[in-house]
């Protein structure tokens, strides 16, 4: 059964940071320092989902989906990121996880989507290699309580960005600017990975996977220096993290200055151990040029020619099936079945108060990208679901509040929701089928 579904993460969504014994977590610590985030909002209350969430599973009831992505907030499990588990933190997922089976909507997991302790950070966050360790033993209390009734685990969602955005160039939490020595937070990402599946299966957890972010890398010209700077961009985006999971090895990075000197011995056999499926999300292609400075092997040429969402990143709904397609190409029988975890976009909320938000053009992005996924199917690709982010407008990281990407409106002085233009067009999409 092809698994129609909407996403969401924890922090964009619960609020209730100080409830039942929740520890901090580094986008707690992160919204309180000044400049970080648009307008000094924070995800203290965001969409209060931790009270309102029976409301929000009727909303995805009457939709229609029969799959929910959401993630665990690690710091309710384990407040300190370590240790015995706080058992209202887990009550939470547990009551949500019986009202999801009741409704028939089979529960996605994800364990992180970058809300980490802040206690583990205050030791080095991803860059120490005893988080991986840390991540495995949280992964291990969660599956104890959970494993019997969530069918889909995800372990990470997008190492990519929480290593760029979060240490390399600090837009997100922790707000790291290590630049290329951010690499260790990809392994440690990784082989938390690696450990966690091992733990899951333990536990006979139903199906595994892990969610990457991947982007189609067009070069801005086929003059060889912005080939091989496409290349590069893609061996640090793409592969250097869908190569250890689905082939067991990184892929080479010697030419760009860079090396993974924290791997150890054992270390990918662990990370690239099988998986029932590959998470994907996909927002849009990049367009990569020759570097224009001394620090990276490639530059940002921007896409060009093509419709903007709110947030400015280009509309191409061909780069999902080209995506798709490519991934076909390169991993062949090593590609598990796909799972489009995330795809959607920001649109201004521009309805006045009562007012339906008539968000077309959201619903000409899902109309082509879920054509696009269908083109990829046609085309060999194994897809076996698709997930739309986001069921609610939420805190969207370093923007707030200002970009909304929900199916579903949240007037977030009030709590109120009121579902979009787009949430109807999408149920009447899913019951075609
Ligand atoms: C996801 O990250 C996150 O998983 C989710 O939490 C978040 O709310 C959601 O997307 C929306 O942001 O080429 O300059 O136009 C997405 C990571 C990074 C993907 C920026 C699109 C486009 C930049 N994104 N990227 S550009």
């Amino acid at each position: 059964m092809f698994l129609w579904g909407t996403a969401t993460a924890s922090y964009q969504i619960e609020g209730a940071v100080a409830e039942d014994g929740r520890g901090v977590s580094i986008w707690d610590t992160f919204t309180r320092e000044p400049g970080r985030v648009r307008d000094g909002d924070t995800g203290d209350v965001a969409c209060d989902h931790y009270h309102r969430w029976p409301e929000d599973l009727a909303l995805m009831s009457d939709l229609g989906v029969n799959s929910y992505r959401f993630s665990i907030a690690w710091p309710r499990i384990q407040p300190d990121g370590r240790g015995e588990a706080n058992p209202a933190g887990l009550d939470f997922y547990d009551r949500l996880t019986d009202a999801l089976c009741e409704k028939g909507i089979a529960a996605a997991a994800t364990l992180f989507h970058w809300d980490l302790p802040q206690a583990l950070e205050d030791e080095g966050g991803w860059l120490n290699r005893d988080t991986s360790y840390r991540f495995a033993e949280y992964a291990a209390v969660v599956a104890d309580r959970l494993a019997d009734r969530i069918p889909m685990w995800i372990t990470l969602n997008e190492p990519f960005i929480h290593m760029v955005y979060g240490y390399a160039l600090g837009s997100h939490a922790p707000g790291r600017t290590l630049v290329l020595d951010a690499l260790p937070a990809a392994h440690h990402q990784l082989l938390g990975h690696g450990l966690a599946v091992r733990e899951l299966r333990a536990r006979g957890a139903g199906k595994v996977l892990i969610t990457n972010n991947c982007t189609p890398v067009w070069p801005a010209s086929a003059d060889p220096a912005d080939l091989a700077a496409a290349d590069a961009y893609d061996t640090l985006h793409n592969r250097l993290f869908n190569d250890p999971v689905l082939l067991g090895k990184y892929p080479d990075l010697s030419a760009y200055g860079v090396s993974l000197d924290c791997v150890r011995n054992g270390d990918l056999d662990l990370i690239g151990a099988p998986l029932d499926g590959l998470g994907v999300n996909y927002y849009n292609p990049t367009r990569i040029a020759a570097p224009t400075d001394e620090g990276l092997p490639f530059s940002d040429a921007g896409v060009t020619g093509y419709p903007v969402t709110a947030f400015g990143w280009p509309v191409v709904p061909d780069g999902l099936r080209e995506l798709l397609t490519g991934l076909k190409a390169r991993y062949g029988d090593a590609l598990p079945p796909v799972y489009i975890t995330e795809n959607g976009c920001s649109q201004p909320d521009d309805a006045g108060p009562g007012e339906t938000v008539d968000d077309q053009a959201r619903i000409a992005y899902l109309d082509g990208h879920i054509t696009a996924v269908e083109q990829a199917a046609a085309e060999g690709v194994d897809v076996r679901g698709y997930y739309v982010w986001s069921l609610l407008d939420n805190f969207e990281w370093a923007e707030g509040y200002s970009q909304r990407f929900g199916l579903v409106h949240v007037d977030f002085a009030t709590g109120t929701r009121t579902p979009k233009a787009s949430y109807h067009w999408l149920g009447q999409r899913i019951a075609r089928g």
